[in-house]
Formats: structure tokens, C-alpha cells, sequence
């Protein structure tokens, strides 16, 4: 292969292969866009929420609702996520990408697909929602946009495949695959298995929608599409968890202290984390009382355990790094001497403390059978998804890209300072909205409700003035957030666009 396909990073020493740079580049662009039509539709939405301010009519309401969640939870963290494949399978293993064409017409696929969902949902053809249960049914462009972003993604993680199976056969690296690449493998091969379950259930729908098919079972649909939805959420989980490595790695030059347990921990992940899918089950009657407290009550905790490795193993391995530095005086130096004013640190610690203390614990109990029950449907678990896929995985990402737009854009950022606070505000943001919404939905505030004051209905309902108290809250830490969304977004595109070329 011809080395003028390669240039080296003066600062990394990585070699980067130019026409997967170009990739990583486009996708990037594309998940930042999405973050910031989600940011706007989260605005909207969560302004309605508030009694006090209520902005749109009840249609516009659930068009937005299916808008944000689609582009925050579907486009922008996928575009990231492929462009953190190409990145882990080329960049940091020094390969070159198995087929750079491939990996445009997977790009092209994806946003085709993603503009038609768009379109179709702002013209009002999909006023579903994320989950598109049956009997609601959207235009069917809607489906096939979904089925040609998911068959663009399925190419995608191929390519990434086949750019591991290149790496090992052309010896660019030395030993096992790297940590974060392993990582990033296992979120690939769940992604393999998720895109699975997805086809199995949008192309049928898919079917419905145009008549080939009587009609969809909606337990059925529940069972297969869940089967799509929460290992997705899995994807994430596993690729911010190597983005903590990779950000700990960067920030304090961190090296895992028991690399098999690290590994370990993701193959568990693999293994396991399909079986979580069930709380979405857990108040339906299809499934048996005992099934259900065994599924969620033991299984499910042996990818929980997983995470709790992760927990504890990225915090350590800073620390020794820390210490090694010199910050050893008594218990707590490392952590006061850290590097908070480094976005990508503050990020990376940010987003593990949310993600496990917020999203994590939640998870893990209003995921039991018991407690299913009464929160289900509430604003409480809107309040425990924000804390893993906002709080977790978007910070984290948020994180990452204040090292991609340097070592892949090679342009400065142009805020240091507005990069510097923008993960606090976020974070702060997104955490206080969360427990709100949990606090909010423990008083019943239910989820995807575009008026709790009931006004004008038959039959009125007041809740608990407390939990007004509590979707106050949620309206500003909500707001916070946006603030810090819109500084990242700002400040990623006028770096992009605009900033000192390196
Ligand atoms: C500035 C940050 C954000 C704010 C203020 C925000 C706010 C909201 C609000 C108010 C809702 C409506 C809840 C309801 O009516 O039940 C919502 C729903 C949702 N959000 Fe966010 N959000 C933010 C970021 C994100 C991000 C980054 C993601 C994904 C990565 C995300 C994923 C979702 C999903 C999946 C839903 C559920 C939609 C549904 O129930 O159908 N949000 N968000
Ligand atoms: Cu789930």
C-alpha cells in the first residue's frame, strides 16, 4: 500500500490513513448537525413540558418528542460512533482502511436515510414516537429511512471488521488488539446483532405500513423491537466506556492495571446485556412472573457487573498515573491535582459519575420486576435514560471531540476556555434534569404527556404541588444543558470551520 496514503500526527506519532481521516471527518460533521436539530427539538419539548410556559400545540409536541429522540439517540450518537470505529480500527491500530468506498456508500446510505426519517417526521407523516408501537403507524417512507440508515450502519461495522482483519494481517500493531479497540469491538458486535433484530422488526412493519401485511402483533412488536432498542443502548454504553479508557489514556497517560479483568468486563457485556431487553416486558403479561424475577433479578446483573468493573477500573488507573506524577500526599491529592480543566478529564469523570450513580442505579432497580410496575411509564425513567445516554455517552463523546477536531481536523479549538466550562454546565445540566424527572415521576408525572394539567378534559387532575416543584427544576437544569449543548456545538463547528489550522 502506498504510504502517500498516510500522514503522521507530530503530536500522537499515530499514523493516520487519509481516505479514513476523510471518513471519520464526515461522520463526525454529520453527528454534530444531528445533536444540534436534537438540541432545538429539546428546547421545544422540554419548554411544553412546563405547565408555566407550554409553547406548542399537542401535535407539534409529539412531532418534536419523535424528532429529538430520533436524531439525539439514533443519528447523532451512531455518526459518532462509526466515526469512532474507523478511528479505533485505523488510527490507533496505525491501518489503513479495508475499503474507503465502501465506507462512503455506508455514509450516503445512513444519511439518506436519516434525512428521509427527518423529513417525513417534520412534515407530520410519523407523529409515533421513537418506539413506533403498532397500532400507530407512520408513512412508510418512515421505515424504509430507518431500514436504509440501519443497513448503512451494518455496512459500516463491517468495514470496521474488515479493517481488523487487515490491521492483523498486515502486522500494523504489535501484540493483542488495544484495549480501546477491543472496546470498541465488542460495541460493534453487539451492533451486529442489534441491526439484526432491527430488520426483523422495521421490515415487517415496513410491510404493514403498505399493506402487504394484515397487521403486527404488538406483543410481538414489543419483544423483537426491544430486542433492537436496548442493545442499542448497549452499543453506547460499551463505546463510552472506551472513551473513559481512551480519554484517561490522553489526559493523564492512564494504563489499565489489569487489562484480562478490563476485557473481561466487555465480553460480559456481549454475553449478557441482551438479556436486560426484558424490562421493557416487565408489565406486559406475556411472560411469567417467575421468568421475569429471574431474568431481571440475577441475569441481568452479570453485565451490571460489568459496568461496576469499569467503574472502578478507570478511576484506579488514573490514580496510579496521578500518583506516579507525584501527587501522592495522603488519600485525595491525585484527585484535587487532577487535570479538571481539561475538558476531555472533566468529561470523562463527568460522565462516569452520571452514568453510574444517575443512569446505573436507576437502571438497575426500576429494571426489577417490583419497581417496573410503579415507575413504569412515569417521567422517572425518562429521568434514568438522560442520565445514561446524555449524562454517559453524550458527555463522553462531547469529550472525545475536543481531541478529534485537533488530531483529525487539525484545526485549534477556538474557545479553550468556553471548552473548559462547557462540560460542567452540561453535566451539571443534564443532572439535575434527570433526578428532577426521577423526583417528578416518583410523584406519577408521566412521561410523553403533553399536558399534566389536564385543562379543558372531563375529567381534571391536580398532582402533588411538589412535583410541579420538581418539573420546575427539570425545566432549568434542562435549560443548563442546552446551554452547554449549544457551547459544544458552537464551538466544534467555528473550530472546525473557522479555527487556527495545525
Ligand atoms: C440538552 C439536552 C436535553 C434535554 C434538555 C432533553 C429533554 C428531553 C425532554 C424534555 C424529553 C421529553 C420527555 C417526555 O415528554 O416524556 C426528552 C425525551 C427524550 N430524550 Fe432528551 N433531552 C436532551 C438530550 C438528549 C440526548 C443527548 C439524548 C440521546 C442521546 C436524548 C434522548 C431522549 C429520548 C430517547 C427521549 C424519549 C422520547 C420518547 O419518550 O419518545 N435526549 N428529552
Ligand atoms: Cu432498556
Amino acid at each position: 500500500m502506498a504510504s502517500a496514503d498516510f500522514r503522521t500526527c507530530p503530536t500522537t506519532g499515530l499514523k493516520v490513513h487519509l481516505p479514513a481521516e476523510g471518513l471519520i471527518k464526515a461522520n463526525a460533521v454529520v453527528a454534530v448537525v444531528a445533536i444540534l436539530i436534537g438540541g432545538i427539538a429539546a428546547l421545544a419539548v422540554l419548554l411544553t413540558r412546563l405547565p408555566a410556559v407550554h409553547i406548542l400545540p399537542a401535535d407539534w409536541f409529539y412531532r418534536l418528542l419523535t424528532a429529538h429522540a430520533l436524531d439525539m439517540l439514533v443519528v447523532w450518537i451512531i455518526f459518532f460512533e462509526i466515526a469512532g470505529l474507523y478511528f479505533g480500527g485505523t488510527v490507533l491500530l496505525n491501518s489503513r482502511l479495508a475499503a474507503p468506498k465502501v465506507g462512503w456508500l455506508a455514509f450516503i446510505l445512513m444519511v439518506v436515510g436519516a434525512g428521509i426519517v427527518n423529513a417525513i417526521v417534520l412534515m407530520g407523516g410519523a407523529d409515533v414516537t421513537f418506539t413506533s408501537y403498532p397500532p400507530l403507524k407512520a408513512h412508510p417512507a418512515y421505515y424504509l429511512g430507518i431500514i436504509l440508515f440501519a443497513v448503512g450502519t451494518l455496512i459500516a461495522v463491517g468495514l470496521f471488521f474488515g479493517t481488523l482483519a487487515i490491521a492483523k494481517k498486515e502486522k500494523t500493531y504489535d501484540g493483542s488488539l488495544p484495549m480501546v479497540t477491543f472496546g470498541l469491538m465488542c460495541a460493534a458486535i453487539i451492533a451486529v446483532l442489534t441491526l439484526l433484530h432491527g430488520a426483523a422488526i422495521y421490515i415487517p412493519t415496513f410491510l404493514w405500513s403498505i399493506g402487504l401485511l394484515p397487521s403486527i402483533d404488538p406483543s410481538m412488536y414489543r419483544l423483537i423491537f426491544w430486542g433492537f432498542g436496548h442493545p442499542s443502548q448497549q452499543i453506547n454504553v460499551c463505546a463510552m466506556v472506551a472513551v473513559w479508557y481512551l480519554l484517561a489514556t490522553l489526559t493523564t497517560g492512564a494504563k489499565p492495571l489489569n487489562e484480562k479483568l478490563c476485557r473481561t468486563a466487555f465480553l460480559l457485556y456481549v454475553l449478557f446485556i441482551n438479556v436486560a431487553s426484558e424490562h421493557h416486558l416487565l408489565v406486559d403479561p406475556v411472560l411469567s412472573t417467575a421468568h421475569k424475577i429471574f431474568n431481571t433479578g440475577y441475569v441481568m446483573h452479570l453485565a451490571v457487573l460489568a459496568s461496576m468493573i469499569h467503574a472502578f477500573a478507570v478511576p484506579a488507573m488514573t490514580e496510579v498515573a496521578l500518583r506516579k506524577k507525584g501527587y501522592s500526599k495522603g488519600l485525595f491529592e491525585w484527585l484535587k491535582k487532577a487535570p479538571w480543566g481539561e475538558p476531555g478529564f472533566s468529561s470523562m469523570m463527568l460522565s462516569l459519575l452520571i452514568f453510574g450513580f444517575v443512569g446505573g442505579i436507576t437502571g438497575v432497580t426500576f429494571g426489577t420486576e417490583q419497581i417496573s410496575i410503579i415507575r413504569h411509564n412515569t417521567w422517572a425513567i425518562t429521568g434514568h435514560f438522560h442520565g445514561t445516554v446524555v449524562g454517559g455517552t453524550t458527555l463522553a463523546f462531547m469529550g472525545l471531540t475536543y481531541y478529534v477536531v485537533p488530531l483529525i481536523f487539525r484545526r485549534e479549538i477556538i474557545s479553550k476556555k468556553a471548552a473548559q466550562i462547557q462540560p460542567y454546565l452540561f453535566g451539571i445540566g443534564v443532572f439535575i434534569m434527570a433526578n428532577s424527572m426521577m423526583f417528578a415521576g416518583s410523584y406519577g408525572i408521566p412521561r410523553r404527556h403533553w399536558d399534566i394539567t389536564f385543562a379543558g378534559t372531563a375529567f381534571p387532575y391536580a398532582f402533588d404541588p411538589t412535583a410541579m416543584l420538581f418539573m420546575t427544576l427539570a425545566g432549568l437544569g434542562g435549560l443548563l444543558a442546552i446551554i452547554g449543548g449549544a457551547m459544544y456545538v458552537l464551538n466544534t463547528v467555528g473550530s472546525v470551520f473557522f479555527g487556527k489550522k495545525l
